[in-house]
């Protein structure tokens, strides 16, 4: 069993909806088990700033699917939920789930960099992140405390407790 962290975020076609409806089509996975869920997070977007603000969460699992078969399953929930994939990098999504840490697991491979590429800067992964593991070590042995007390929080705030299942 793998403990697998997974980050959502959506900031088209009602966010808070869209994050909710993923955490559900989430807890239905296959050999899958939610461990936590974080709050619901408001965030200012990173990247182009003529898109609307984001919902952010982490949420854990307990697994024993392999990395890839993960990343296929997390790409049919976005399909299912109407993503359009476009060229331009960090343009808006209705729905992207990006898989944070899997297990003490690292990984590069053309479909897949773990642990993912941008967590360490992003403040809307590190906070929910937290929540979750507060005393989590990355598989390089930087301490998650101490990435976030280099971070700029960026207006993040919590919308709601309403993700729990
Ligand atoms: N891929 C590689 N590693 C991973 C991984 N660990 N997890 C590959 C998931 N996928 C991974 O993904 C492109 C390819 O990355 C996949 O086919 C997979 O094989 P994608 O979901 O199509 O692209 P993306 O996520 O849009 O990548 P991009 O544009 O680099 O976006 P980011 O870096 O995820 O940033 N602002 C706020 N406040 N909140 C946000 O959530 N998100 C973004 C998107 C921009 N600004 C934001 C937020
Ligand atoms: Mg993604």
């Amino acid at each position: 069993m793998n403990t697998v962290y997974i980050g959502l975020g959506s900031n088209l076609s009602n966010p808070a909806k869209q994050i909710k409806a993923a955490v559900v089509e989430l807890a239905t996975l296959e050999d899958c088990q939610i461990d936590k869920v974080s709050a619901l997070y408001y965030s200012r977007p990173m990247g182009p700033k003529d898109q609307p603000d984001y919902m952010n969460a982490v949420v854990s699992l307990k697994t024993k699917v392999s990395a890839i078969k993960l990343l296929d399953a997390l790409q049919s929930i976005e399909n299912n939920a109407g993503r359009v994939r476009k060229d331009n990098r960090w343009s808006a999504r209705i729905l992207d789930l990006d898989i944070l840490l899997f297990g003490n697991q690292v990984i590069n491979t053309a479909r897949l960099t773990i642990p993912h590429y941008g967590m360490k800067s992003r403040e809307f992964v590190l906070i929910p992140l937290h929540e979750l593991a507060g005393d989590l070590v990355l598989p390089d042995g930087e301490k998650l405390i101490e990435l976030i007390h280099n971070i700029d929080q960026n207006g993040l705030k919590i919308f709601d407790y309403s993700l729990q299942l």
